[in-house]
């Protein structure tokens, strides 16, 4: 039986029940010879299905002559290279909106985490340290100047959220919205009004190292970074740098340069706080996803007009 679709990345969600019922899919993680597969195959394959950190390579692009979509279960699609797309045709698809709310509230949960050292706390009692004494007294959280970086959906999700947190509430974007929160046109000018710092922005060669050396001295060392876009856009190395000479005061991380490694010398700091790329990584959120990225799929085999279109 012919191929029609190509899944670069496992489902988390119950979506791959509907899609195993109706397509002829090849689960590309778990082949044991992926060349000698692509070189039967390849002809066949009409649509991909990837993640949105995972993309698809423009290699995998050139091997495929009959591809006609990429489904992307996720809302970031910077490793999908549109040009070539255009350039052949293919259509890109994403899952914009259903996982805002989900990659919104864990930004929250991070911040909160971060500032007021709940990972930390957490060993603290599991290592029976209270009985020796008390936890070093942590940040106040609210009440504070809290700085969005990128003012899409995600980052005006998070700026809802922090409305009930008091204190004031900035962004940069691209372009100046309708907003009630004060506009700043640069990064490193709304660092340097800020005392938290959210990365919601979209990953992309403009965005690579957007929060960089002068940036983060410009958050301080009272600042604190919160990132739950993409690792391209700190620069890694750089922020590793700031934390341990304590120019920065903590951060609060779920994506990386490198996923899923994570720099030693990032993962043995005491102030920062870790998660696994899990901003969308809800029952609710995935199941969404899953079946956002269905529709859409369903609707290019019928010829029909896509749900979420990005090229
Ligand atoms: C992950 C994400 O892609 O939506 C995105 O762009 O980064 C996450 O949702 C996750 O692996 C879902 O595909």
């Amino acid at each position: 039986m012919p191929i029609d679709v190509l899944q670069l990345t496992p489902l988390i969600a119950a979506g791959d029940e509907d899609l195993h019922r109706n397509y002829s899919v090849c689960r590309w993680y778990d082949l044991p010879d992926r060349e000698r597969w692509l070189d039967e195959h390849n002809a066949s394959i009409r649509a991909v299905i990837t993640a949105g950190h995972l993309g698809i390579s423009n290699e995998m692009f050139r091997r495929l002559p009959s591809l006609g979509l990429v489904a992307i279960a996720g809302v970031g699609y910077e490793k999908v290279d549109l040009d070539a797309a255009r350039e052949r045709g293919i259509r890109v698809t994403n899952t914009p909106d259903v996982l805002t709310n989900d990659v919104a509230d864990l930004a929250v949960g991070l911040m909160i985490a971060t500032m007021r050292q709940i990972a930390a706390a957490d060993r603290y009692v599991r290592d029976g340290r209270w009985i020796a004494g008390e936890m070093d007294l942590a940040a106040r959280v609210s009440g504070r100047r809290y700085g969005i970086v990128g003012f899409g959906r995600i980052g005006q999700a998070v700026a809802r959220r922090l409305e009930g947190f008091g204190g004031s509430i900035a962004y940069t974007s691209r372009t100046k919205k309708q907003s009630p929160h004060a506009f700043h046109s640069t990064v490193i000018d709304l660092a340097r009004e800020s005392d938290v710092l959210i990365v919601t922005v979209a990953a992309g060669p403009a965005t690579r190292h957007l929060v960089g050396r002068a940036v983060l001295d410009a958050l301080g060392p009272t600042g604190f970074l919160i990132n739950v876009a993409r690792g391209s856009i700190i620069d890694e190395t750089e922020l590793i740098a700031a934390l341990q000479d304590r120019r920065l005061a903590a951060a609060g991380l779920d994506v990386y340069a490198d996923e899923p490694r994570v720099p030693p010398a990032l993962s043995a700091l005491p102030n920062v706080t870790l998660t696994p790329h899990i901003g969308s990584a809800t029952v609710d959120a995935r199941l969404a996803m899953a079946r956002l990225m269905l529709a859409n799929l369903d609707a290019f085999y019928a010829g029909h007009p896509l749900p979420t279109p990005v090229v």
